[in-house]
């Protein structure tokens, strides 16, 4: 009797009609042999062996090079379930349009089966995904981003326990380019293009759409969040978790290098973009990573950006539409000063400014987490580690204070609720525009936004211990336009504080949006920043709070009678202090 999983491959070979089928097993052998068959297609070059042992460079089709959010739906029976913030179709129609679309697709192509664990492959945290592809870049990326082959095997057995991803390049034209999810089925179907998000389903697809509707279902949390553990002189470790919009600096936060090291202050990496919670025995939330790589933007990353990832991306790492130089070694805007002679840009032309950045601004490394030096011994516990503190952020040049605490686990959620930050290359779109990302979720929330602010204040009331929540901003701007926080390694002063609070020792001062630090209860010894400049970092501007509490107020209209009554509440008692603040100036 064939599995569960080998009906559903038959029935895609029988829509895809491709000309063979490989079942990818993981293997070092699979994977050279996955190199060699890019190398073939003629978009992927083997960079500098002595360098960058291993590593290669991808170049995608110039329309596809971030995720594209106008064609990703989430397909529910019910409008409403998916809520006013997602792309929604009926399941039915979905199915329709990209059957055809299907049909045929892999003709003279090969089908891979692509098995996969997400999250540490003994944990009873983790899940098993299968993604169908034809694209052998989705297989090497997954090899790298997902526990590949053998192990999900082993893990799945003969059982249905599994999300099915069936993906093809298609044409690779967007106009026929979807990324759709079957929430009640719990399925992806994703055509059209072969970027990272749109392609390597177990990610943004399975362990944010999929998992965050499947984490509602069965009381756990499926978040955007990275993962650190800030070590204390004393060698104890606390865990952090962290939401910022894409490309906010999640993956430099997650993997610093500590400006306080020398005082005993160090940070270890558990993950960098997605973390899936449940409540431990011991009463805390339990946090595992459920990838096994880094796909990171690259410009901007640097020897003092994120000396870790530099570090790792020396071998067995995947760039993708990066410039390279003369000498076959990867390089993008930021890495160095100037472009040196002889660059490549990704697009495969010399170098010319005319032609824009020589690197595509969304161009990435796909790298192995445990190839960064400062990954946590942790990294693979199928306990996954106790979460003290939540941090959200995002980029706000005027409005928002270096770090703030909420004033409780609900007053938190109102905080991550009303997120917002100011956009960048990782989606399409306009860049630079102010866009609300409640935590950091928007385009990653599998269901009605309301209901998910509903699910995390039913988890407030069902974790014993819960995290303590926090807001940061490390992109504050003065009169001049630059920015106020050195931030990268300086930003452990931050978490240093965020501990001490979680301590009960650091000293917090009341405004009306939360807690700031009280004076001196930053760490700043050996930072090059003036005490003024800190008071304007910290500073409420209780007018600017009062145009954003309005904005707030608006996005929240959209979710009408379903918002639930503690946003509402919160929202009204903010209005409240603001007042407040401003009657007693006049
Ligand atoms: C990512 C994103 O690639 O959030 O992690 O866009
Ligand atoms: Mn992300």
């Amino acid at each position: 009797m064939a599995t569960p999983l080998e009906q559903w491959v038959e029935e895609a070979a029988r829509l895809t009609r491709p000309q063979r089928i490989t079942w990818c097993d993981g293997s070092e052998d699979e994977a050279a042999q996955m190199q060699e068959e890019m190398l073939r297609e003629g978009r992927t070059l083997r960079l500098n062996s002595k360098t960058y042992p291993n590593c290669i460079l991808h170049r995608s089709n110039p329309n596809d090079v971030a995720r594209t959010e106008k064609v990703t739906f989430i397909c529910t029976r019910d409008r409403e379930s998916a809520g006013p913030t997602n792309n929604w179709m009926a399941p039915a129609e979905a199915k329709e349009k990209l059957t055809a679309l299907f049909a045929g697709a892999m003709k003279d192509r090969t089908m891979y089966v692509v098995p996969y664990v997400m999250g540490p492959a003994a944990s009873p945290q983790s899940r098993v995904g299968v993604e169908i592809t034809d694209s052998p870049y989705v297989v090497a990326s997954m090899r790298i981003m997902t526990r590949m082959g053998k192990a999900a095997m082993e893990r799945l057995g003969g059982s249905a326990d599994f999300v099915p991803g069936l993906h093809s390049l298609g044409d690779l034209n967007p106009e026929r380019r979807y990324i759709v999810h079957f929430q009640e089925e719990k399925t992806i179907w994703s055509i059209g293009s072969g970027y990272g998000g749109n392609a390597l389903l177990g990610k943004k697809c399975f362990a944010l759409r999929i998992a965050s509707w499947m984490a509602r279902e069965q009381g756990w949390m499926a978040e955007h969040m990275l993962i650190l553990g800030l070590e204390a002189p004393s060698g104890k470790v606390t865990y952090m978790a962290a939401a910022f919009p894409s490309a906010c600096g999640k993956t430099n936060l997650a993997m610093m290098v500590s400006a306080l090291q020398d005082q005993g202050y160090r940070v270890w990496t558990i993950g960098d973009d997605i973390a899936w919670m449940q409540i431990g025995a011991d009463g805390y939330l339990r946090a595992i990573n459920p990838e096994a790589g880094f796909f990171g933007v690259a410009p901007g990353t640097n020897a003092h950006t994120n000396p870790n990832v530099m570090a790792a991306i020396k071998k067995n790492t995947i760039f993708t539409n990066t410039a390279m130089t003369a000498n076959q070694e990867p390089w993008w805007e930021g890495m160095d000063a100037t472009p040196p002679p002889g660059l490549v840009d990704w697009q495969g032309r010399a170098w010319s400014a005319s032609n824009g950045p020589a690197a595509q601004p969304n161009s990435r490394y796909t790298v192995p987490a445990r190839q960064s030096p400062c990954i946590s011994p942790r990294f693979e516990d199928p306990a996954g580690v106790p979460i003290s503190a939540f941090i959200f952020g995002g980029r706000r040049a005027r409005l928002a204070p270096l770090v703030f605490e909420s004033f409780s686990w609900q007053h938190g959620v109102y905080i991550g609720a009303t997120m917002a930050s100011e956009t960048t290359a990782a989606a399409t779109g306009a860049v630079g525009v102010t866009r609300r990302d409640p935590m950091a979720m928007l385009p990653f929330c599998g269901y009605n936004m309301a209901d998910y602010f509903r699910h995390w204040l039913e988890m407030g009331r069902r974790v014993p211990h819960p995290p303590k929540i926090f807001h940061v901003n490390w992109f504050r701007k003065g009169a001049d336009g630059k920015f106020l926080w050195p931030g990268y390694g300086e930003n452990v002063r931050v978490l240093k504080w965020i501990l001490e609070r979680v301590e009960g020792t650091g000293g917090a001062a009341e405004t009306p949006i939360g807690l700031v630090p009280s004076q001196n209860a930053l760490t700043t010894d050996g930072l090059n920043v003036s005490r003024g400049t800190i008071e304007e970092l910290l500073r409420v501007d209780s007018s600017d709070w009062s145009r954003e509490h309005e904005e707030a107020g608006e996005f929240f209209e959209r979710f009408g009678d379903r918002l639930p009554e503690e946003i509402r509440g919160e929202h009204a008692r903010l209005g409240e202090r603001l007042h407040h603040v401003a009657a007693a100036k006049d």
